[in-house]
């Protein structure tokens, strides 16, 4: 980590280079009606599975919403586990664990990791399906961190249990935050009758700090536009930097240089008269998939941002400093990503890109989150 602590105890969302934009308002219109009528919902809830992103455990929380969920049963689902750092998941069940409060990393489109989490919801409501003919579980939590993904994987492994009549009503999932709007019911089991409960995706009026709110960002909960898809990506930078996780990158870096130099020397050889140029040429196969396609491109940016990273000479903890880094990532970063340097919005595009690549995993599992210290 060398100098990051002092410029993450500053916070890198409140240095000048991330501050541009104006100010934002995190809370479209729709939130406060859908946080009341969660309110309202969640008196009569049994349990509440609160989903929360596993790369921002503690910023994926809705504080104003706390305050009733630590009265309630209550279950902590770290969803989109597939993404986050599993060397560090591990000390945030310890730290869960620490406050006494039931938690489980999950992926929510992993049916055996959703059956997990549905035998400790059972569990915990054990006492309650013995007695009661109804029962209501809420899901809850932050946009996009997957509670209607959640949920459609609950209601597909119930429906394999029993023959549930609604089978085809689905949850609309979606890459964008806001995708649900209104509060759904899904029945997953009959005596006693288990409904659960999908809501929207809600923030609090005012996000405590910049911070809390740029990893919301980051993570895919606030839209980009809200904050500025350039802003998010210097903080991502500034983060990455900071933490010197490129220099971690160094062998994606040397097997790409070697792949260039090979590509070189095959051009060199190409000088020479070989028979096996006069026969007619293999076609050489298009890439073969999207997806090598873009684990290619995630590639070029971690060697782009390994070599700016390696031979910046620099201070990483004067802010100054870290920023005309960053300004030179956005170059590197630019002509990994092989956008013209004449398009107009090329900065905008550079970022989109990178946040792409992160969103989808491709720059390897992250969690932004510091464990806190619980001694202190
Ligand atoms: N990688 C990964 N992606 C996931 C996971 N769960 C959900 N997603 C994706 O995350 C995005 C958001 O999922 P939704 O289920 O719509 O999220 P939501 O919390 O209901 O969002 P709102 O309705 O906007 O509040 C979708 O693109 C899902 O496919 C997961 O465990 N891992
Ligand atoms: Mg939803």
């Amino acid at each position: 980590m060398g100098g990051a602590g002092k410029i993450l105890k500053k916070g890198l969302g409140e240095m000048g280079f991330t501050s541009g934009g104006g100010n934002i308002n995190w809370f479209p219109g729709h939130m406060a009606a859908a946080t009341r009528a969660i309110n309202a919902r969640l008196k009569l809830a049994d349990l509440v599975i609160e989903v929360r992103d596993s790369r921002i455990p503690l910023s994926s929380a809705n504080q104003d919403l706390q305050p009733r969920l630590s009265t309630k049963r209550r279950v902590i689902a770290l969803n989109k586990k597939d993404l986050a750092n599993p060397n560090i998941m591990h000390k945030w069940v310890d730290y869960f664990s620490s406050c006494k409060q039931d938690c489980l990393p999950i992926n929510a489109h992993s049916r055996s990791s959703v059956q997990k989490l549905l035998e400790l919801v059972e569990l915990k409501l054990k006492e309650k399906i013995a007695k009661e003919p109804t029962l209501l579980v809420m899901v809850v939590g932050v946009p996009n961190v997957g509670k209607s993904a959640l949920i459609n994987c609950i209601h597909q492994i119930a429906s394999s249990r029993f023959p549930v009549q609604e089978k085809k009503k689905r949850a609309k999932v979606g890459p964008l935050p806001g995708v649900t709007q209104d509060i759904a019911g899904f029945k997953i089991a009959q005596r006693p009758s288990i409904y659960v409960l999908d809501t929207p995706g809600v923030l609090v009026p005012s996000i405590p700090d910049i911070e809390t709110g740029l990893k919301l960002a980051l993570s895919g909960s606030v839209k980009d536009s809200v904050v500025g898809e350039e802003r998010i990506a210097q903080y991502f930078l500034a983060v990455l930097n900071t933490r010197q996780t490129p220099l971690h990158w160094r062998n994606v870096h040397n097997n790409n240089t070697l792949k260039e130099m090979q590509n070189e020397n095959r051009n060199d050889d190409k000088h020479d008269y070989n028979l096996k140029d006069l026969l007619p040429k293999r076609r050489t196969l298009p890439v073969a998939s999207n997806v090598h396609y873009v684990e290619g491109v995630a590639r070029e940016v971690q060697s782009a941002l390994y070599s700016t990273l390696s031979e910046f000479k620099g201070d990483l903890e004067d802010e100054n400093q870290l920023e005309i880094l960053i300004e030179e990532q956005f170059v590197a970063l630019q002509k990994a990503l092989k956008i013209s340097s004449k398009a107009t919005e090329a900065r905008m595009m550079v970022s989109k890109k990178f946040l792409t690549l992160f969103r989808a995993g491709k720059l390897g599992p992250f969690i932004l989150d510091d464990v806190p210290n619980l001694e202190s």
